[in-house]
């Protein structure tokens, strides 16, 4: 193991030459004949890595490559294809697909990561998200930004970090690529395997994409008499980019809740705005229940209201049905992790989203998923006890479970 100062060794070769850069470098490994394309192990003694491929990566089904540890340092790198990363694409990110498939007896959650250098000095961009052997693909994006009153970039995936920190190293790093380099090191022993796959620059998505969907949860009171609604937005934009239409003539902000005290169809509206102009809209119709009546049962045997002890609560979904049955999740209640498991008839894209009860999104993960008897593996060691709500959603369902976490 031991992650030393292998760039600095490199400084010496040298590496003066500055590509064409007219197309963002991507890295996905897919090539028949040279899947390696220019990465190459670093020079002695930091480049005691062994190299193949596999396949297939959950998120596109594609060939991957596979980095195993040697003893002493070991660092993968690629000293051509990501060289001046903010001369030329300041503003977007770099993005990397990580699995962990050995961790060498490590036995903590590991942050994915990945080294930049500027010949001299490196800067590392570590993951927020943690796997575990075998916990499945994540896709991380880095910021390429440079750093802002003596402050690293960061972004939701996680933070950029060097030692020591020193600000204007960093921008030269980043204006001044010339290597990038990324290590199977945890621990002193060489059981370590990973993969790596799609290393490409790619503008950052997220904040600018607009994004309207949502969930609306609704709970009749014991007697029937109202209804309140609660919007649960799918974006993880900030809230006050919208307002809801509750189709009774009341226009409100998504974080409040709605009381309606009238049976009968509704058409719900969610829009996206920016500044004053609307940029997307989706809407959903959902059913106000007539309210239970007291002491109007026909006979004794429907006295039994279903609207008993605790609220009933009626969910519409954005244009699909929920397909409960499709996905389990085990163990519920849940401690450390919980296995979203799945029978799909066909490969797609399944995505898991965990909210808490105030609506807020706490974990969101998804990957491509091949047909049969499948699962998902999500981390849930960070959230407190509590119920939240697990969302999956495939190409064209959502389904909606709770998840108790059990501390
Ligand atoms: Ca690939």
């Amino acid at each position: 193991m031991v992650r030393i100062y292998f760039f600095a060794l490199y400084l010496l070769m040298g590496s003066l030459m500055i590509n064409a850069q007219n197309t963002p470098p991507c890295s996905d490994f897919n090539d028949p004949s040279n899947p390696y394309g220019n990465w190459s192990p670093a020079p002695a003694p930091n480049g005691n890595v062994s190299v193949g491929v596999g396949s297939a990566n959950t998120f596109d089904g594609s060939q991957f490559l596979i980095l195993k540890d040697l003893s002493g340092g070991s660092w993968y790198q690629n000293w051509k294809d990501y060289q001046y990363l903010g001369k030329f694409f300041l503003g977007q990110c770099i993005y990397f697909d990580f699995y962990l498939e050995n961790d060498s007896g490590y036995g903590m959650p590991y942050h994915p990561n990945i080294t930049l250098s500027d010949g001299t000095n490196s800067a590392t961009f570590v993951a927020n998200i943690t796997v575990t052997p075998g916990s499945g693909w994540v896709r991380v994006k880095a910021p390429i930004q440079l750093s802002s009153g003596g402050v690293l970039p960061s972004n939701s995936d996680g933070a950029w970090t060097m030692s020591p920190m020193n600000a204007a190293i960093f921008d030269n790093i980043i204006m001044n690529t010339q290597a990038i380099g990324i290590s199977p090191d945890m621990t002193s022993t060489q059981q370590e395997v990973v993969f790596f796959d799609n290393i490409c620059v790619k503008p950052c998505e997220g904040c600018n994409e607009c994004n309207s969907n949502f969930k609306i949860q609704t709970t009749t009171s014991t007697s029937g008499n109202f209804t309140i609604a609660q919007i649960f937005l799918e974006s993880t934009n900030s809230p006050s980019l919208y307002k809801v239409d509750w189709g009774d003539g009341t226009i409100g902000d998504v974080m409040t809740s709605h009381t309606y005290t009238n049976p009968g169809s509704y058409k719900v509206c969610v829009t996206q705005y920016e500044g004053d102009k609307p940029k997307c809209t989706t809407c959903v119709e959902i059913c106000i229940p007539k309210p239970f009546q007291v002491g109007k049962a026909v006979n004794n045997t429907n006295l039994t209201s279903p609207l008993k002890d605790i609220a009933a609560i009626a969910r519409a979904e954005i244009g699909v049905q929920s397909e409960t049955k499709d996905y389990t999740l085990v163990p519920n209640p849940a401690k450390n992790y919980v296995d979203v498991q799945m029978n799909l008839a066909k490969k797609g894209n399944i995505s898991v989203k965990i909210s808490d009860m105030s609506g807020k999104a706490v974990i969101e993960k998804s990957e491509t998923i091949e047909n049969g008897r499948q699962s998902i593996k999500i981390n849930t060691e960070k959230l407190i006890q509590g119920t939240y709500i697990v969302e999956i959603k495939s190409e064209n369902k959502v389904s909606s479970q709770q998840l108790l976490i059990s501390k």
